[in-house]
């Protein structure tokens, strides 16, 4: 399992490379947590862990060992009944997760789940399922069924959604944010200022598929989008980027850890001119820069949200620089495209 940075890498398919070598035997603790990656760079191999549970199966020989870890256990397993199909019940909750973020069946307490898990009940609705395609939807549906209509290992990897579905959707998704935190990055920094200001203040729904958009670029789930995190995303929007523009991007959004953005650095690329160009947005963020209450953006005002240089490139381009900005100009720049 082998992740080349000249190929468009996605969720789908290093689900495709990881489960059919692995599952020679009866796995029964299938979890994103025994699935390790070697390197964080782009090239990488994708390792399978913790066979503490796992036991060699012959064909037609039923299981009727309780065990596994909660969230992915299979009805079958709960009823002590079942064979190598029940880790392809894991795969589909594993899945289910990878996409949406949160299980299939849960539960605060073991009972719960397993409650839930014997009904077989899930939904796939809300903000967290708007970009997923149909196709993938279908799939989990075929592994998170009974026994006798689930998928086998071969038909799962034959589905349509893992041979080219999801890689396009993937694909088109990660498109649609690249080219957001591009032009993020590529803002006047004042804007930039203004705009993760705005993002500080904003209700949660404005930003609803956040999560979603972070774990698209957080692919080794370490809870920071490197540099490295970044190119491979391009290469998923069959776009390329270079090390040198992904290390401007994390710079542009002012990461407070050294080495990667977390959720909330990411937040302000994602939001649309639709909310932070709202007049009362807009007011307030200037009322809040303006901490010298002379109704202008003075550069000692300006300092505290960019650089000493570009503050006083903005006083000396204000049609009245001894004042400094005025509300009017800044509007004018926060309107204005990249600089
Ligand atoms: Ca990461």
């Amino acid at each position: 399992m082998r992740g080349k940075s000249h190929t468009g890498k996605t969720i789908q398919r290093r689900t495709r490379c990881t489960v059919p070598k692995y599952l020679l035997c009866l796995r029964r603790d299938l979890k994103p947590e025994n699935i390790l990656r070697t390197a964080t760079g782009a090239d990488y191999n994708l390792k399978m862990i913790d066979f503490g549970l796992s036991t060699v199966t012959q064909a037609g020989v039923r299981e009727t060992g309780r065990v596994g870890t909660p969230y992915y256990i299979a009805p079958e397993v709960l009823a002590k009944d079942y064979d190598e199909s029940c880790d392809m019940w894991s795969m589909g909750v594993i899945l289910f997760i990878l996409l949406c973020g949160y299980p299939p069946f849960w539960g605060d307490v073991d009972r719960k789940i397993f409650a839930r898990i014997k009904k077989g009940h899930f939904s796939m609705v809300g903000p967290q399922w708007a970009n997923v395609s149909d196709a993938a939807k279908n799939l989990i549906r075929r592994l998170l069924c009974p026994e006798d209509s689930r998928l086998t290992v071969t038909q799962a990897l034959d589905d349509v959604w893992m041979l080219e579905e999801g890689v396009v959707q993937q694909g088109k998704f990660a498109a649609v944010h690249v080219h957001k935190l591009r032009r993020f990055a590529s803002q006047h920094p004042l804007k930039r200022a203004a705009i993760r200001l705005i993002a500080t203040g904003l209700e949660q729904n404005f930003i609803s598929n956040a999560a979603q958009v972070f774990d698209l670029f957080d692919l080794n789930r370490d809870g920071l989008i490197t540099e490295a995190d970044l190119e491979e995303a391009a290469l998923l929007s069959a776009a390329k980027m270079s090390r040198e523009e992904a290390a401007r991007i994390i710079q542009a959004c002012l990461c407070r850890h050294p080495t990667g953005l977390g959720p909330s650095d990411f937040v302000p690329a994602l939001l649309t001119k639709v909310v932070y160009l709202r007049g009362e947005h807009l007011l307030a963020a200037f009322k809040h820069m303006n901490a010298s209450r002379s109704g202008f953006l003075t550069v000692g005002d300006l300092q505290k949200w960019v650089s000493k240089e570009e503050a006083s490139r903005l006083q000396a381009d204000c049609a009245r620089p001894h004042f400094g900005l005025s509300l009017q100009e800044f509007l004018h720049l926060m309107a204005g495209n990249e600089k």
